[in-house]
C-alpha cells in the first residue's frame, strides 16, 4: 500500500530528494490508474452522475499533497485524485464514493467529488469554482483564534475560478489577515471549453496576487520535481508566518472537463506544445534518465497501482449501499467527520491595525 506520511524539502540530488521523487512518481501512477479505472466504469454504467479526473494535473497535485503534514488542511478540486492520496485519503475511499459504499466517507450517499474527512483535515469540496477558498480561510483564522499555530490550509483551484468573485474576496481577506494560505491554481489553459483567452487579459494568473499583496510564483505544472520545489517552497513560507501564498502551474488538462466531455475543442496543436506533456511520461523518463528507475521496475510499480486497484475496487463491490431509512442525510454535521480542537489556553485576539501602539 503506497501512503503518505512527510515533508519537507530535502535538498536536491540526495537520497531524500531521490525517495521523495519516487514516492510522488507512484502516488501519480496510482492516480493515474485509479482514474482509468473511474474512466471504465463509467463507461460501463457503474457510475452515477458525473465522473472528473486529473489526466495531466497528477505532478502539481501530488507536490499539493505532499507538502502538507497531519494537522494541515486540504482543500482539493475535482483533478486531485493524486493529491488526495498523497495526504492519506485511500483509493478504498475514492472508489466506495463513486460506487456508493455505505462504507465510504460520506457512507455513500455523495456521489463522487464531494467527498472528504474533515477531522482529518481533508476538506469535502463544495464547488469547484473557489468557493473553499474562504472556508479554509475560515478555519485558518479559527485555529488562530483557539491559539492552534504551526498548521497551513491549502485550496486548489482551475484557472476559471480565478475568474469568481469568491477567488478575490477570499485571497484579499487571506492577505488582510495574513492568513497561511497556499493558493494553488491549475492554469489547464480551459475553464471547460472557454480558453484563457475569453478569461482574462493580464500576462499570468500569478499578476492576480500582485493586487492584494500576495507573493506569487509560476511553475511547469507538467515537471514533477518543479512542482514538489515550488508548492513545498510556498508551502514552507506559509508556515513560517510569511503569509499567503500563490502558486500558478502552466498545464493541460489530458481529458474531458469530465468523462461525459470529449474535449474536442483543445487543438492538437496546444496538446502537442510544452503545456501538453504528460507530467507522469515525463517524470518517468526523468526517473530513468537519473537512474532511479528501469522500465522493468516502472512497470512493476504499475502492475503494483494496477493491482491495488482492482482489489479496492473487489471490495467495494462486495459493501452495502446506503440504506434510506437508516439515513438522517446530514452528511457533513455528521458527529465522526467534525474537527476537534484542543480547548485554547487564553483566546487569541488577532493584531489590528487600529491598535494603539
Ligand atoms: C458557481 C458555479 N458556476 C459554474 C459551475 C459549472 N462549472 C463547474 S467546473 C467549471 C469550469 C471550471 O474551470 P476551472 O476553474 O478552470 O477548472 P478546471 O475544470 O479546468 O479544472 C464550471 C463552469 C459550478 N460548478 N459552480
Ligand atoms: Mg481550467
Amino acid at each position: 500500500m503506497i501512503q503518505a506520511e512527510l515533508s519537507c524539502k530535502p535538498q536536491s540530488g540526495t537520497a531524500a530528494a531521490r525517495e521523495l521523487f519516487i514516492k510522488a512518481y507512484r502516488l501519480m501512477l496510482l492516480a493515474r490508474v485509479l482514474d482509468d479505472k473511474l474512466a471504465s466504469l463509467y463507461r460501463s454504467g457503474k457510475i452515477y452522475g458525473g465522473c472528473f479526473l486529473g489526466r495531466g494535473q497528477e505532478a502539481l497535485s501530488v507536490a499539493c499533497g505532499l507538502s502538507l503534514r497531519k494537522g494541515d488542511v486540504f482543500a482539493p478540486m475535482i483533478r486531485d485524485a493524486a493529491g488526495r492520496l498523497a495526504f492519506g485519503e485511500t483509493a478504498l475511499d475514492a472508489l466506495r464514493t463513486y460506487l456508493g459504499s455505505r462504507l465510504g466517507p460520506m457512507r455513500g450517499r455523495e456521489g463522487n467529488v464531494h467527498r472528504g474527512r474533515p477531522k482529518e483535515g481533508l476538506l469535502p469540496m463544495i464547488s469547484h469554482l473557489g468557493a473553499m477558498i474562504s472556508v479554509v480561510n475560515g478555519i485558518l483564522f479559527a485555529r488562530r483564534l483557539k491559539g492552534v499555530t504551526g498548521t497551513v490550509g491549502l485550496a486548489s483551484i482551475g484557472d476559471g475560478a480565478t475568474s469568481t468573485g469568491s477567488f478575490h474576496e477570499a485571497l484579499n481577506q487571506a492577505a488582510v489577515e495574513k492568513l497561511p494560505l497556499v493558493l494553488v491554481v491549475a492554469n489547464n489553459q480551459y475553464a471547460y471549453s472557454t480558453p484563457n483567452c475569453r478569461q482574462f487579459a493580464c500576462r499570468s494568473l500569478a499578476d492576480r496576487g500582485i493586487g492584494y499583496g500576495v507573493q506569487a510564483v509560476e511553475v511547469d505544472g507538467t515537471d514533477l520535481a518543479a512542482c514538489l520545489e515550488v508548492v513545498g517552497a510556498a508551502v514552507a513560507r506559509a508556515r513560517a508566518g510569511a503569509g499567503p501564498q500563490l502558486v500558478v502551474a502552466q498545464l493541460l488538462r489530458l481529458c474531458g472537463h469530465g468523462e461525459h466531455d470529449d474535449a474536442s475543442y483543445i487543438p492538437e496543436e496546444l496538446k502537442r506544445s510544452h503545456v501538453g506533456r504528460d507530467c507522469l511520461e515525463v517524470a518517468a523518463a526523468q526517473l530513468q534518465a537519473r537512474g532511479w528507475a528501469d522500465a522493468e521496475t516502472l512497470a512493476a510499480w504499475r502492475a503494483e497501482a494496477v493491482q491495488q486497484v482492482d482489489d479496492a475496487v473487489a471490495t467495494v463491490q462486495r459493501e452495502p449501499p446506503p440504506d434510506p431509512a437508516e439515513e438522517d442525510w446530514t452528511a457533513i454535521s455528521s458527529r465522526h467527520l467534525i474537527e476537534v480542537f484542543p480547548e485554547p489556553v487564553e483566546p487569541v485576539r488577532p493584531p489590528c491595525a487600529f491598535d494603539l501602539p
